[in-house]
């Protein structure tokens, strides 16, 4: 299969002011020496890499009303979005490198509008052991990066639900999620009220990585712009300890790269967060490793003799 692919460019966001451990500001170094820049050009894709987004420190403070450190997760977002949306409108393919999965509101809130302004369905597969659906209400530890994902829906503190303008950014339609195995009791409630579309490990089991990517990729043609949020915590943490909340059970390596084999069939990837990589808690710099050898898979590296 001969394939052909946009310039990507890679985006640095050095922060963990969304997670409930330190450590994710490290995640950009961390992919840049396990060589993803290297890879992606190695597999003939025009990288640039544009650096660090710059933006506030960690406080590391307490929650307050169940928001743990909103203003500077709403700076950080604010920057991604802008970086990812001046990407998006110079035709370039944005790979934003967290940071924790705060981030993932920011560039999928410029993706939805660049969505709106060029007439494309969007389609977000969001790869992870957590739903990212709490709300203040509800939340457990009150760590943003537990709520991107009702947050683009419209539910959440208006500094955040407005990112992008009055509208919500996102449809719970547009997102499937998947290899999800850790859903707090009052983040459940509120996901099967919103009518998301879950497979989580149970559902995976029974039907197999094959049939559920089949199913989440359903619908993804020409007019779609394919968003993939890659929360490293996805795959089982036997391979991938690297991360700040590890829960067991997660996909294996081969149905970790068969979900990215299939992407890259389906050929209508244009964006891409990879994060919750946190190099303090990594052996060796292995779990960043691992990432950027299934983002070359994401880039059509089979391991199989298809070419
Ligand atoms: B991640 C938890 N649901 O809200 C919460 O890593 C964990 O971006 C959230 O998926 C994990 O604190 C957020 C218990
Ligand atoms: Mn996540
Ligand atoms: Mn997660
Ligand atoms: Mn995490």
């Amino acid at each position: 299969m001969n394939r052909t692919y946009p310039r990507v460019s890679l985006i640095g966001a050095p922060t963990d002011v969304g997670a409930g451990h330190r450590g994710a500001r490290l995640g950009p170094e961390a992919l840049r020496i396990a060589g993803l820049g290297e890879a992606l050009a190695a597999r003939g894709v025009d990288v640039l890499d544009r650096g660090n987004l710059d933006g506030p420190r960690n406080p590391w403070q307490k929650p307050v009303d169940g928001y743990r450190h909103l203003p500077e997760v709403v700076a950080w977002n604010r920057l991604v979005m802008d970086a990812v949306g001046a990407e998006l409108r110079e035709g370039r393919m944005p790979i934003l490198l967290g940071g924790d999965h705060c981030l993932g509101l920011g560039s999928i809130t410029a993706i939805a509008r660049h969505c709106r302004e060029t007439g494309k369905q969007l389609r977000v597969l969001w790869l992870d052991a957590h739903a990212d659906f709490n709300t203040s209400q509800v939340t457990p530890s009150g760590n943003i990066h537990g709520m991107p994902v009702s947050c683009l829906c419209g539910i959440g503190p208006e500094a955040l639900t407005t990112l992008g303008g009055p509208a919500p950014a996102m449809r719970a339609e547009d997102i499937r999620q998947i290899g999800i195995r850790s859903v707090d009791p009052g983040e459940k409630q509120l996901i099967k009220q919103h009518g998301l579309d879950v497979y989580d490990m149970r559902y995976i089991d029974e039907i197999g990585m094959k049939r559920v990517m089949e199913e989440a990729l359903e619908g993804v043609d020409d007019n779609t712009h394919l968003h993939v949020s890659f929360d490293v915590d996805f795959l089982d943490p036997s391979i991938a300890p690297g991360v700040g909340t590890t829960v067991p059970g997660g996909p294996n390596y081969r149905e970790a790269q068969l979900v990215m084999e299939m992407i890259a069939d389906n050929g209508r990837l244009a964006s891409l967060d990879i994060v919750e990589l946190n190099p303090i808690l990594d052996k060796r710099n292995r779990t960043a490793k691992l990432s950027v050898d299934l983002v070359e898979s994401l880039f059509g590296k089979s391991t199989l003799m298809r070419d």
